[in-house]
């Protein structure tokens, strides 16, 4: 009698210890697992950051390249300019690739200058249909302007409370391009997409037609006289955006930064980490 209650508490000992065992044994897996999980977002977490970092080295780089090159002719012959619109490949930081692209600000429709019209008709010319571009010309204007009359396709304070929104016009100048996205008529996919509202519009300078000439060699398509590459030069006080892309082992990173070019040195402006 003894020893059979004797084996029964036996028994229950060794049915705790082995669900003690199990269940240490599955925290054992589960901490591995979450270990595991935090390496590897730490490995990512470290990718982005290098890679953001050389992007961000990669803006000075092309800066001083870009003034290196300012009225030199082309680096060989037949060879490209600096591509202005297309990218470029950059000097590598450790294992990261580096790609650059320049715009000239000037070449962009500058949307606290620009009027109504010309506005809708370069949303339209980048393929947008009509009445969408009327309602984000004439918002755009709106946006600006000191009043808070509505114009027939905008849209005032009154109508973005009544979209039920919590903000309206701030009827002064942009501060920068980013603010588009608020404006009446203006979605994610216009803005960054189709047609990309922020690559044909800037708050910088003012559009000027670039010779054709001048075109075809920028993009490396012509052969070019001495005077013509001489005709490349960076603009005093004009405005140029940097995009320089970061290509790491899993991770891309890109960086794009506005900076102003003023008695021989860049000068930043603005910049967005992406
Ligand atoms: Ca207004």
């Amino acid at each position: 009698m003894r020893s059979g209650c004797l084996r029964e508490s036996e028994g229950s000992v060794l049915v705790v210890t082995l669900w003690i065992l199990f269940v240490v044994a599955m925290l054992g897996v589960q901490y591995s697992k979450m270990s595991r999980m935090e390496s590897l977002l730490l490995i990512h977490g470290g990718e982005r950051a290098k890679a953001r970092y050389a992007a961000l080295g990669g803006i000075e780089k092309a800066a001083a390249l870009l003034k290196f090159w300012n009225g030199k002719s082309s680096p060989g012959e037949g060879e490209a300019l600096w591509p202005l619109g297309g990218e470029i490949e950059l000097p590598q930081e450790g294992d990261v690739k580096l790609y650059a692209e320049v715009e000239d600000e000037g070449d962009k429709l500058n949307i606290n200058t620009a009027k109504p019209e010309e506005i809708a008709e370069a949303l339209e010319d980048a393929g947008m249909d009509e009445d969408k571009a009327l309602t984000i010309a004439d918002s755009i204007a709106d946006w600006r302007d000191k009043d808070n009359n509505r114009r027939p396709h905008g849209a005032e304070k009154a109508d973005y409370e009544a979209a039920g929104k919590s903000y309206g016009p701030p009827n002064r100048p942009f501060e920068s391009i980013f603010e588009l996205p608020l404006v009446n008529g203006v979605d994610w996919e216009s803005f960054w997409e189709e047609p990309g509202l922020y690559r044909i519009f800037t708050i910088y300078g003012s559009k000027k037609k670039k010779p054709e000439v001048l075109e075809e060699l920028m993009k490396g398509k012509a052969n070019a006289t001495a005077e013509e590459k001489e005709a490349f030069k960076l603009d005093e006080g004009e405005v140029y955006r940097f995009t320089v892309r970061a290509e790491a082992a899993k991770i891309e990173a890109k960086v794009t930064a506005w900076l102003q070019y003023r008695g021989g040195k860049f000068y930043l402006l603005e910049k967005r980490i992406w």
